[in-house]
């Protein structure tokens, strides 16, 4: 296992490399280009670059958090194989830099979605929050006024402005695409990529739905163990993978999220996970708390040994944070609640491991 952070490079983030270097356990960063629109190819030296300034600060650049697909791909459209090419060339130049796996993401227009970002806690601390009558009820510009309010002006992972105006006429082209066809879509962008994948090393984990809800009339597929599998099978390849985002599957009270780590790890389909807790005030509403257990419905010791026991040797990252100490930082991306689960993950990770030798 190796114990990862994401980082925003090119002033993007209020975190720095140093920083995280001297977080215990912490090998490298997740890290993207946010300012490259989807669709557009990473270029080779501009990665190079990046790589070189991680490694001077110590840290390994294995993981990449997003490469975003474009639209197009999604919808399907003819104009996709452009877009696909585009996206092989970019694995090919991370792969030149020691790049090992990419984490991206399929949800339709939009990724991940909260209707609140600065949740009081009764600590005193604030994080993240979905009501989901509230998000219902929103209209698209509210929807994007929610999420950058509060943002701390810095741009939001999956949420880049330039995706904006497109936005509306998006949500109006899928309220009559099926799971079936926006499974096909997803076929062919798999079936195109994969074998790069294989020849250049790269696995690849999907991010789940976040939240796994029906939302806006937008098509949601990969938000349980079945759409998993189904997913899975679209494309046989081992690189064809899942990213484990314990917060996101975790949203869904159904979701056996040990059990979902069990069985996707045991076939070599988990090359990383993204962990964190949440509290959920009733079915479809939760805030996300601290990392521990205790503080949260999911039981992280358990998804920890479910994790070591099905032999998971892959990447796993601290995932938001609560906003703690008075940190100014990207919503959920600030610095101390993540080092503060990191450690704690770490902990959980030798406790299991340990406890594993001496039976
Ligand atoms: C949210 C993140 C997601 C994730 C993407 C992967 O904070 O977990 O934005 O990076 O869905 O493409």
């Amino acid at each position: 296992m190796k114990m990862v952070f994401r980082w925003w490079p090119n002033g993007d983030d209020t975190v720095t490399l140093a920083q995280i270097r001297q977080i215990p356990g912490v090998s490298g960063v997740a890290t993207m280009f946010s300012d490259i629109p989807a669709g557009e190819v990473w270029p080779r030296e501009t990665i190079l670059a990046l790589r070189d300034q991680v490694h001077e600060a110590g840290l390994e650049m294995e993981v990449i958090e997003s490469v975003n697909v474009h639209e197009d791909i999604k919808k399907g459209l003819a104009s996709r194989d452009e877009y696909i090419s585009n996206y092989i060339t970019t694995m090919k130049n991370l792969h030149e830099a020691g790049v090992k796996c990419i984490c991206y993401n399929l949800m339709p227009v939009m990724d991940w979605f909260r209707s609140q970002l600065e949740m009081p806690l009764s600590d005193g601390s604030f994080s993240m929050a979905y009501e989901h009558a509230v998000a219902s009820g929103l209209t698209l510009e509210s929807i994007i006024h929610s999420m950058l309010d509060g943002s701390q002006n810095m741009t939001l992972p999956g949420w880049e402005p330039e995706r904006f105006p497109a936005m509306a006429k998006d949500i109006e082209f899928y309220q009559n695409v099926s799971a079936e066809e926006y499974f096909r879509n997803i076929t062919y962008f798999l079936d195109a990529i994969m074998p790069y994948a294989e020849e250049y090393d790269i696995d690849f984990g999907v991010h789940p739905d976040d939240p796994p809800l029906p939302l806006f009339g937008l098509p949601k597929v990969i938000n349980n163990a079945e759409s998993i599998r189904t997913f899975l099978n679209l494309n046989s390849s081992n690189r064809n993978g899942l990213t484990l985002c314990t917060g996101s599957l975790g949203a869904n009270l159904a979701n056996d999220i040990p059990a979902m780590a069990r069985e996707f790890c045991s076939m070599g389909r988990v090359p990383f996970v993204h962990l964190r807790n949440i509290k959920h005030t009733s079915t479809n509403d939760f805030h996300e708390s601290a990392h521990l257990s205790t503080e949260g419905d999911l039981d992280m010791f358990e998804i920890v040994r479910a994790l070591y026991e099905s032999g998971f040797d892959g990447y796993i990252r601290p995932d938001h944070g609560r906003r703690i100490w008075d940190e100014v930082s990207r919503p959920g991306y600030g610095l101390y609640d993540r080092a503060l689960g990191a450690s704690y993950i770490e902990g959980l990770w030798e406790a299991v491991s340990k406890c594993k030798t001496s039976l």
